[in-house]
């Protein structure tokens, strides 16, 4: 019996993280001055094996998800994080290391729109595949006071701005794996602030990045 079981569980231990593991957790979009080739956004995988992340799919948009759109290339670490975006890398967005350095094009919306100052825009994550204006985001963040065009999130129904707007020069940042965010003014791109579950194993300490990361090597 032993023999029979033990393959499996070696099957199942090595099977591919589920997409669930990936989470939205930062984005700059708004540099002082023109945001041209400065904005990014940062991805952590959660799970307790690297992802390739090729194929996956960043949107953003004001009136739906179809604005604009990057596709993914290169591999997340396990329990990492992965910023795509720039390629400009100042002081005034934080100096990302680049993991997939492209020009985010058309520039990832700053809130408000034109019959709303306070109207939402959103950027999410998307499968590989998606259908980027029907399917589901794997996660989404939605910025402003309401959101007027209906944003739908990772529920697949229509979100609740997650943060107000931020300012230019400051992110929108994720503070918890459970999905809640707020204004960063001090951009933080290649790290989370927050403790999550990694490798099935949470956290006990709330640490630097640094810290946490030399916790599961
Ligand atoms: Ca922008
Ligand atoms: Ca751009
Ligand atoms: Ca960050």
């Amino acid at each position: 019996m032993i023999k029979l079981l033990l393959p499996l569980t070696v099957c199942c231990c090595a099977a591919a993280p589920a997409a669930a593991d990936l989470l939205l957790t930062e984005v700059f979009y708004d540099y002082v001055g023109v945001d041209d080739t400065y904005e990014w956004v940062e991805i952590l995988n959660t799970g307790d094996a690297p992802v390739d992340l090729t194929g996956y799919i960043v949107a953003w948009g004001g009136t739906d998800y179809g604005y604009g759109t990057v596709v993914l290339q290169g591999q997340v670490e396990a329990c990492g994080v992965f910023v795509v975006g720039g390629p400009g890398s100042t002081a005034g967005n934080g100096n990302p290391v680049f993991d997939q350095a492209v020009d985010l094009n058309p520039d990832i919306q700053n809130g408000g729109t034109p019959t709303d100052p306070t109207g939402a825009d959103a950027v999410a994550l998307f499968a590989p595949g998606a259908n980027v204006l029907a399917d589901v985001p794997l996660d989404a963040v939605i910025y402003g006071g309401t959101n007027p065009s209906g944003l739908i999130d990772e529920t697949g129904q229509v979100g609740a701005p997650d943060v107000e707007d931020a300012p230019n020069g400051s992110t929108v940042a994720r503070t918890s794996a459970a999905g809640s965010w707020s204004i960063r003014e001090v951009p933080g791109p290649n790290s989370v602030d927050f403790s999550y579950v990694c490798g099935g194993t949470v956290p006990t300490r709330d640490g630097s990045w640094g810290t946490l990361k030399s916790s599961y090597r």
